[in-house]
């Protein structure tokens, strides 16, 4: 047991090792790295999907999906005229940061200013392995139950946003969303939360309410933004200089305070 916790622990190292160097690259070509993690079918390429149409061509953005099999959800992203790259697995449950390097050495993506990756449908696996992205974004859909934040603490505490997704499906579902909403502002105080519908658009292109004005505002405000307990709106990008878009949205990569509970 102690073998494998050590051999374990050294992948990750490896893992934060490449991921560092991904970052580095990043920062230099000014690319601002989403690492979208949920559950199988929470709405992850459907939210994809609804960005890059809200995008409208406003920032050039390239996708990398991971999936154990088929390349449907990079199919989809193509379809809308948005670069993208399916990363196959083979069976393994998350992406790590040398599937990425791969990745983008295969995609040869032109310059973009947004990188979306989305991870393989996993609520566990995919938590612990750092992509070098700027901040993660975990999509909970409506369907799932609203017992899952406390139930898969990790993810939740190191998301920096929160989606609840599938929002349209509300009135036919046993869902709190107000108990969903506390579960995770006390994992992750700092955090932001969206509750957004893909389908219907409602809450897509929104920002939270107080956010200041930014460079880029497709749609109207916010139909259900939600406001967070954040003095002075407590997050710190760690390399302010690189992120026009983290920045002008108040988002950036940092580690959740009072530490990491494990799932
Ligand atoms: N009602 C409703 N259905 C949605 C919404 N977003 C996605 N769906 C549906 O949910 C299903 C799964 O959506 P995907 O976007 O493929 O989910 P995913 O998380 O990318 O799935 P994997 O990549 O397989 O993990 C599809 O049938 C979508 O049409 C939404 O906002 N409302
Ligand atoms: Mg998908």
């Amino acid at each position: 047991m102690k073998q494998v916790v050590k051999v374990k622990r050294r992948a990750l190292a490896a893992n934060e090792e490449r991921a560092e160097k991904l970052r580095e690259r990043f920062a230099a070509s000014q690319t601002l790295v989403v690492n979208l993690i949920s559950s199988p079918g929470s709405g992850k390429t459907s939210l994809l999907e609804a960005t890059v149409q809200a995008l409208d061509g406003k920032l050039r953005c390239a996708v990398i999906e991971g999936d154990v099999a088929t390349e449907n959800d990079a199919n989809r992203i193509r379809a809308l005229g948005v670069p993208a790259h399916q990363i196959l697995t083979s069976g393994a449950c998350h992406l790590d940061a040398r599937l990425v390097e791969n990745g983008l050495a295969e995609g040869g993506f032109p310059e973009v200013d947004i990188l979306f990756i989305e991870n393989v449908g996993n609520l566990i696996c995919p938590t612990t392995y750092d992509l070098g992205e700027d901040f993660k974004v975990v999509v909970l859909s409506v369907t799932e139950g609203d017992d899952k934040p406390v139930k898969y603490p990790a993810i939740f505490s190191r998301a920096e946003v929160a989606v609840i997704s599938k929002s349209d499906l509300l009135p036919y579902v046993p869902f709190d969303v107000e108990v969903v909403k506390a579960q995770i502002a006390s994992l992750n105080p700092a955090g932001e939360i969206l509750v957004l519908s893909s389908l219907k658009g409602d809450g897509i292109g929104s920002r939270p309410r107080g956010e200041p004005e930014g460079e880029f505002q497709p749609a109207e405000e916010a139909a259900d933004p939600v406001p967070r307990n954040r003095p002075g709106r407590g997050v710190s990008p760690r390399r302010p200089s690189h992120r026009h878009v983290a920045r002008s949205r108040g988002l950036g990569r940092q580690r959740p305070p009072g530490g990491d509970p494990g799932n």
